[in-house]
Order: structure tokens, then sequence, then C-alpha cells
């Protein structure tokens, strides 16, 4: 059974969302090193290397399945931040949005009774928890280490010694 335009149509969507998430946290990674937060830098990096993996693997889904794959031209992140909390909330809100957008992927696929694209986005809603979770918990640390100015930097070397998986 060949993928619905509508499905192919929302999977070249969320190739770009991905895509763009992934440069996303490129630049955000980029301000944390130059402003010598290593910490924040690596798992931001790593970040960034999860959202390309995620892009791949709707790409190889949908060649798999013969659809028509639109390599997106992408839009320029924003790359200055006041401070390592704002980069951080904006991840938080970046990570919400995809998972609406990935949601409303699964519904209609449910809707469409495709439980092919349906058990891939099953794989995504509990990639999306995961990282919601652990985006919610640096925040909360965020946002108790900031209270000092020197706080922020002790909380980077935690960060550096995180084992990311
Ligand atoms: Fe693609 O997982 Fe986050 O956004």
């Amino acid at each position: 059974m060949d993928l619905s335009k509508k499905t192919e149509e929302l999977l070249n969507k969320q190739i770009k969302i991905e895509a763009e998430a992934s440069q996303t946290y490129l630049a955000m990674a980029c301000w944390a090193s130059n402003n010598s937060f290593e910490g924040f830098a690596k798992f931001l990096y790593h970040h960034a290397e999860e959202e390309r993996e995620h892009m791949f693997k709707i790409i190889n889904y949908m060649n798999d399945r013969y659809a028509d794959v639109i390599i997106p031209e992408l839009s320029k992140p924003e790359r200055k931040f006041g401070s390592v909390l704002e980069v951080f909330q904006k991840a938080m809100d970046s990570e919400r949005a995809v998972t609406k957008s990935i949601l409303d992927i699964n519904s209609h696929c449910q809707e469409l009774g495709d439980e092919f694209t349906a058990t891939l986005m099953d794989w995504f809603i509990e990639e999306q928890l995961e990282e919601e979770v652990l985006m919610q918990k640096m925040l909360k640390k965020i946002e108790a280490y900031s209270k000092s100015e020197l706080g922020i930097y002790i909380l980077d070397k935690q960060v550096k010694k995180m084992e990311l998986k």
C-alpha cells in the first residue's frame, strides 16, 4: 500500500522540522561554546546529532515506502542568546512544538488506518516524551543554579560529565 499524499506531505514537513531542530541545537551549541560553557555545548551538540538521526529515520522510512522525499531548504537559526536559561527555555518550547507535530501525524494515521506510519510515530512519541522530561529536568536545574553568577558554571561542569545517550 502506497503512502497517501497527505501522509507524504506531513512526513516531508516533519523532515524539515527535525532538520531545523538540529540546526537550532547546533547554533545553541556554538553560542554555549563561545561563552565558555563546555558542558552545555556538549549537551547541545549531542542533541543536534539526535535530531539529525530523527530526520534520517523518516527519510529512510519514506524511501522504503517509495514515497517522494523532499530535502528542504532550511531557515537560519537564531544564534544570539542572553543566557543559558534562555537557550533551554527555547529548547523546551521547540521540543513541545515537535511533540505537537508528531501527535498530529499520529492522529492523521489513526484516522486513515495507516498502521505502518502510526507505528513509526509511536517510536517518535516515546522519544519526544523522553526528550521533554530531560529538557524539563535541565531547565529546573538551570533555573536553580542561575540564581548566582558562579552557579551556572558549576552546573556546566556537572553537565560536562553527564553520560549522554
Ligand atoms: Fe526530534 O526529537 Fe527533539 O525535537
